[in-house]
């Protein structure tokens, strides 16, 4: 918890001990007042130092305990005791001071910071604001204009950066411990009236309101819904305008508000998903911790179209040697200067090393003999990616990892074609996939536990969020995500308009609509698909012309792309752009009149569609998909399915995750709703409530944590 000790004689150190990034836990908190009150009375100490046990002063509250009833001493009590006492209080700050940790920080009369440390007030991404003073004390420290992008948008400082701003007194290349511990001999006898920054009055700049109201609207922007950066501005205002004493009530209202709400919850919750998925598991039962990635220094990546040349640069980026294979010399040539372009800007903008050393580039697979690890990614063409399959198993040297960006088809076909069919999985990239976080790691039924691990580290290198998923049709994202679109289309049949449907998505938190997005990836990529599926053909016209294997089908995208509107591209889609490539979608009056025709050949009646109906029906046929897939054992648990939405899919952070926003729902209900719409459309059996999802809804909605004691069980029980 915190340990207390005596340096040179005369310094008091507290030293926080709660591995690994020493959160303040009740018994971190109850050790530092106990080491406090020490220091205080031992008259030999004349300074205290404050710092973190193995390199980390403190990763702030412990987000592990926000669940539970409440014990310990508050936070809030333990940063006065430490900024109200009478022997100067040195932070000593290595790696990391966050939230809490920084709160703790600024309660201490200086701060050290190591050069390599990063601080900052995260809260906001928990759905939090800083609750113990720190909307109160930065803002009197470094002014209101800094304090609002630190604290508004949760961004990390260097310790520069810090020492610029005004948070830390020094930055020291040394161990910041020992500096502290001079550093607090050296003001042990310094009046402490001027470093209480409680006492300090907050700037108070002339364009005030001006300021405050730019960053309502700032956060208004880009917060899609969340809730608490408008509430950190708020708390930032009561520091300007009231004493600090009420600035501090002001701040605890506020942050209980946040603190109570479902977003806080579900931000929460999401910040252990996306821990929880790199401790993965199969089908089959290999697991993280007992299987052993396989050593990578080289990769290839084949095929250098939009998601090839994405693939290479975050290869690159991350400091893999890389061979990029494209056959045509023509796209070669063009692959190259894009890659360049992608890498500069990556330099420019985030900073990232230029790489263009670690790329080798050619027009021939046999490049690719002696590298550990191959990406395929070219087009989602089956009998083409068998080919090349066969090519690299007989190219590659043995050992290496065959992989594949596809975004749906079958792992274990293309594994068959190789001779080692252990060594193959599926590394599913999303566009554009040097900046999207996600990678789905499909094994198949035949892939090595290695096989799989490497792909998952090598996914974390190139800093993606990696999620194991057992290998079907869409794998877990575009499997559910197949649902949706279905839905949206029948919406469009049965009435509603694309922009509708898009406001009710968007206002639900999405950054946009299903139709807005179809637009922007390009109609003709799901055309295509549905095309090699036999689905579209002049076969079906009149009343099968909506049938599919005896299921509702919807043909309105299909009939879009025979009249060549494949979105952004043609600068025709479900709206319409300025121009081909245009971004602004505005309604289109031709779509309109094509719908109203459509529904009349087709003897459909429009009605009103709620705002209501719009939502569940887009949704919950998506989440019932997410029970199926926890029911086929192709995701391990409903963390992995929320990760995959919110980085992959736009599904608001807030709202946790599909999963996670069925378990707020009530299961029950997600049953009761499904059953209804069932009963209207019983041609949709994606309207049919699973057996995992009405099992779950029967046992009393379980928590989430739960759900995997239910799915575990044989999945025959279920
Ligand atoms: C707060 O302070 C509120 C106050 O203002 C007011 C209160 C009144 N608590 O990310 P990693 C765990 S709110 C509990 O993989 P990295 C994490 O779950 C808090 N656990 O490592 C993981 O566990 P596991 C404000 C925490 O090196 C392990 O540590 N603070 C906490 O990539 C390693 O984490 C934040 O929001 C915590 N506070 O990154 C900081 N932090 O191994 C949140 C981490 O079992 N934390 N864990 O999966 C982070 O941003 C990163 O974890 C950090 C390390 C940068 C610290």
């Amino acid at each position: 918890m915190a340990f207390y000790s005596r340096v040179s004689g005369s310094v008091g150190m507290i030293t926080l001990q709660n591995p690994p990034v020493n959160a303040l836990s009740a018994a971190v908190r109850q050790g530092i007042v106990d080491a406090m009150h020490r220091a205080l009375s031992e008259p030999e100490v004349k300074s205290v130092v404050i710092c973190g046990q193995n390199g980390k002063f403190c990763g702030g509250a412990d987000i592990g305990e926000f669940g539970a009833k409440m014990t310990g001493p508050p936070l809030v009590p333990m940063v006065h005791l430490i900024e109200a006492a009478s022997k100067p209080v040195v932070a000593a700050i290595e790696g990391i001071a966050l939230g809490g940790g920084l709160e703790l920080a600024l309660s201490c009369h200086y701060r050290i910071a190591h050069s390599k440390a990063r601080l900052g007030f995260p809260e906001v991404a928990l759905g939090l604001l800083p609750g113990a003073g720190g909307t109160q004390r930065l803002p009197r420290l470094i002014g209101v204009p800094a304090s609002l992008d630190l604290i508004t948008t949760g961004r990390q400082v260097t310790a520069a950066e810090a020492r610029q701003l005004g948070i830390v007194d020094e930055v020291t290349d040394l161990n910041a411990v020992d500096a502290a511990v001079k550093f607090a001999q050296s003001v042990a006898d310094k009046s402490l009236d001027a470093r209480r920054i409680s006492t300090y009055p907050c700037p108070r700049p002339p364009d005030l309101d001006t300021i405050f109201e730019r960053a309502m609207q700032q956060v208004r922007r880009s917060a899609r819904g969340a809730i608490a950066p408008g509430t950190c501005v708020q708390a930032v205002h009561a520091a300007v305008t009231l004493p600090y004493a009420k600035g501090m009530e002001r701040e605890r209202e506020l942050f209980s508000v946040l603190f109570n709400s479902g977003q806080a919850r579900a931000l929460q919750y999401y910040f252990f998903a996306q821990r929880a998925v790199s401790r993965w598991s199969t089908a089959s039962g290999a697991r993280w911790d007992t299987s052993k990635p396989r050593p990578v220094h080289k990769a290839a990546v084949i095929g250098l179209g939009t998601m090839g040349r994405g693939i290479t640069v975050s290869l690159a980026q991350a400091g893999f040697s890389v061979v990029a294979v494209e056959t045509q010399e023509k796209q070669l040539s063009e692959a190259k200067q894009a890659v360049s372009g992608m890498l500069e800007r990556g330099a420019k903008r985030r900073g990232v090393p230029l790489a263009h050393d670690k790329i080798k580039y050619s027009c021939s697979v046999q490049a690719v003999a002696d590298v550990d690890l191959v990406i395929e990614a070219v087009f989602e063409d089956m009998a083409l990616k068998k080919t090349i399959f066969q090519q690299l198993s007989a190219i590659c040297k043995p050992g290496a990892l065959l992989c594949t960006n596809t975004s749906g088809l079958d792992i274990d076909e293309l594994a068959s074609q190789t001779q080692s069919p252990e060594l193959v999985v599926g590394m599913h990239f999303f566009a554009p996939a040097h900046v999207m976080q996600l990678l789905e790691v499909v094994y198949g039924p035949r892939s090595s536990p290695e096989a799989v691990a490497t792909a998952m580290q090598m996914g974390k290198k190139m800093g993606k969020v990696s999620v194991a998923v057992g290998n079907c049709r869409g794998f877990v994202g575009n499997r559910m995500l197949k649902l949706y679109l279905e839905q949206a289309f029948f919406l469009l049949e049965e009435g509603a308009t694309p922009e509708q449907v898009d406001q009710v998505l968007e206002e639900f938190g999405f950054p946009m609509g299903v139709f807005k997005v179809s637009d922007l990836s390009g109609l003709d990529i799901g055309w295509k698909v549905r095309k090699a599926d036999g689905l579209v053909s002049p076969a079906f016209t009149g009343t099968s012309a909506r049938i599919r294997g005896g299921s509702r089908y919807s043909p309105l995208g299909d009939l879009l792309c025979e009249q060549g509107r494949f979105g952004q591209k043609t600068g025709k889609g479900w709206y319409q752009y300025d121009k081909p490539g245009g971004r602004v979608a505005k309604p289109d009056p031709w779509l309109f009149g094509f719908l109203e025709d459509y529904r009349a050949q087709h003897g459909l009646v429009a009605r009103r569609i709620d705002h209501q109906e719009v939502l569940e029906r887009c949704l919950y046929p998506l989440i019932n998909e997410g029970f199926q897939i926890l029911q086929d054992g192709i995701a391990a648990g409903p963390e992995d399915i929320d990760v995959i939405y919110v980085l992959g899919y736009g599904w608001p952070r807030h709202r946790g995750g599909p999963m996670f926003y069925a378990s707020q729902v009530g299961l029950d209900k997600v049953v009761e709703r499904l059953e209804h719409y069932q009963q209207i459309h019983p041609d949709v059996p994606g309207l049919q409530p699973c057996r995992l999802l009405r099992k779950l809804a029967a046992i009393s909605n379980p928590a989430i944590h739960k759900w995997r004691e239910v799915i575990q069980k044989p999945r025959s029980q279920l």
